[in-house]
């Protein structure tokens, strides 16, 4: 069987050459990479206005570092949390913890302690860094004996909103002022150490840290760089412009966006919370040459008055991922910008593949904007069949990608690890496509229980699990419904015990304070005396989708 199903493979790879992965840690390769650059601004706050230079994200990196290595005392190896919103000492204070040769996790700084705490204690956060007003929520999250590092606030308004901060926290600027005579050595640095910490739940369950090493971010970053797919271009050739609110601690923003920007030599214009008020402002104020968004922040774009097709003349490339961008809506966008030359190039990543698969060349014409994109270099990609067989051109089936950009696994979870990449190294995506004659690559639908709302991931099981908690529901599944604006929004499906009352209103009552709002029960919740499932017990999340009022 195995000899027959070998004979029947179908391997899209990439056109392009391979290139060569630089055996370098991030920050190795991140420093040679812009190593000509100093005073040109690297990263800056579109709020706060607040500004690094590429000479002053490197001391700082070092710095931290030092602090992180002498004063707090850790070793490779061991793990420091970021809850951070997105400013500019975003960059140091994870290029640092990786040059001490530590790893980060980064949390969402929205997250309330509950999902914190869950975060932070699975992967073994010795310190987290964060801000004043976030200082209360990391304390309830972590020990008394875990050290919290206060960062500058990101602007003035949520400086004045905190309380004072704990008594026992460290300071950034201290620690930084003090590193800064130090000479103590940082270890060489291991390509293949975990870098970076991110939490996705993959294709079934509760969220996983997913074990990104250097090489698998330095490959990716690298594999994106080559002249025909490049959409980030090099600082000689004019320094790109980099607007993007994605945030930073997920994968898009950390390694699809800001590490890439850095290695491009680009200015990145971070803003720690999205308004459309400072983003048009940003628009006019940074003339940005790329945007980076997903869909709900296209459809943003798109529809909203205050945007205007003069503020968009800047922008040369626009990059789209995370969830799927609609024909109508890639239309939509076009006619606001009124220009016909600015097409929406699409890519295709998970946090598992650090992230970026699949991606469409710049130059792309107007009939394949609705692609995913092509397989990058180094990687390759299968369709399998629901039959099991490899499909050809046009035939649908599951995505299954790999290449060096694929996680090492995930952390303390073997189980789920070889649920995800099978014998032979190939990740099964949990998305069905197709791809056609020329090998761009198209998004059909997401068969895996993901939500995705505004791009951001949503774990069912871990919403069953809360409405699970009270004690008159007997059963519940959560699925994501379709929604313009959000992509998606999870809706849940709830049983009742015999002779229990429960009202939605309460159902969301208890599910509000444990939860970021955008995994807030918005798609509704729906009673019913049974929840489908196969006969192995599996929820038929299909039949709930498909779900409508009348039956
Ligand atoms: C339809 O969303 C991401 C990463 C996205 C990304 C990053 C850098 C896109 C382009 C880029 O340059 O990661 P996760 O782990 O949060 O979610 C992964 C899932 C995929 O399995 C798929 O279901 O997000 C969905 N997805 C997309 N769906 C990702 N990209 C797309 C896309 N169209 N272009």
């Amino acid at each position: 069987a195995a000899a027959a199903a070998a004979r029947g493979r179908i391997v899209v790879e990439s056109d392009l050459p391979p290139v060569e992965v630089p055996k370098e840690t991030l920050p190795q390769y991140l420093l040679r990479r812009s190593a000509h650059l100093s005073e040109q601004p690297c990263v800056t706050c579109a709020v706060s206005k607040r500004s690094l230079s590429y000479a002053q994200v490197r001391e700082a990196s070092r710095r931290w570092a030092l602090a992180l290595a002498s004063q707090l005392d850790l070793r490779p190896g061991h793990v420091v949390a970021l809850l951070l919103p997105n400013m500019p000492e975003y960059l140091p204070a994870v290029q640092g913890a990786l040059l001490a040769g530590l790893s980060v996790t980064m949390a969402n700084p929205l997250y309330t302690a509950e999902e914190l705490r869950r975060q932070f204690g699975d992967a073994g956060a010795r310190v987290v860094a964060t801000v004043p007003a976030l200082a209360a929520t990391a304390r309830a999250a972590v020990g008394p004996a875990t050290p919290i590092v206060l960062l500058p606030a990101p602007d003035a308004a949520s400086d004045a909103a905190h309380a004072a901060p704990p008594a026992d926290a460290l300071h950034w600027k201290a620690l930084l002022e003090a590193a800064g005579a130090g000479t103590a050595a940082l270890p060489e640095g291991d390509p293949d150490a975990v870098a970076a910490l991110p939490y996705s739940s993959g294709t079934t369950g509760l969220p996983k840290g997913v074990m990104l090493t250097h090489r698998n971010l330095v490959a990716n970053i690298e594999c994106m760089s080559v002249p025909q797919l490049r959409h980030v271009q090099d600082a000689e050739e004019g320094q790109e412009v980099i607007l993007t609110v994605l945030p930073f601690f997920h994968i898009y923003g950390f390694n699809g966006v800001l590490n890439l920007a850095v290695a491009s030599g680009s200015h990145s214009i971070s803003m720690p919370v999205f308004t459309p008020e400072a983003y048009v402002r940003s628009l006019i104020e940074y003339k940005p040459t790329l945007l980076a968004v997903v869909p709900s922040l296209l459809q943003f774009l798109a529809v909203h008055p205050a945007v205007t097709s003069e503020m968009l003349q800047s922008v040369r490339v626009v990059v789209s991922g995370a969830a799927p961008a609609t024909e109508a809506l890639l239309n939509k966008f076009r006619l606001k910008c009124g220009r016909d030359d600015l097409v929406v190039s699409q890519g295709y990543g998970m946090t598992e593949t650090a992230p970026v698969t699949l991606l469409v060349p710049l130059a792309v014409r107007r009939e394949k904007e609705t692609s995913i994109g092509r397989v990058i270099p180094n990687t390759r990609a299968r369709v399998l069949r629901a039959d099991g067989a490899d499909a050809a051109p046009r035939e649908h089936g599951e995505l299954l990608v790999t290449g060096p950009q694929l996680m090492k696994g995930y952390l303390n979870n073997e189980k789920a690890t070889q649920e995800t990449i099978d014998e032979e190294g190939w990740l099964h995506t949990g998305d069905v496509v197709y791809y056609d004659e020329e090998n761009y690559f198209y998004i059909v639908d997401r068969t895996k229980e993901l939500i995705k709302v505004k791009g951001n991931q949503v774990s069912p099981t871990e919403l069953e699990n809360l409405v699970m908690e009270l004690p008159e529901v007997a059963d519940c599944a959560v699925v994501g419904i379709p929604d313009d604006r959000h992509d998606e929004l999870p809706r849940a499906f709830v049983v009742l015990h015999p002779n229990k009352k429960l009202s939605e209103e309460q159902i969301k009552k208890h599910i509000e304070p444990r939860v970021v709002k955008y995994k807030r029960l918005e798609g509704g919740v729906i009673f019913l005396d049974k929840i489908p499932r196969n006969p192995s017990g599996k929820i038929l999340r299909q039949v709930l989708k498909a779900w409508k009022p009348e039956q």
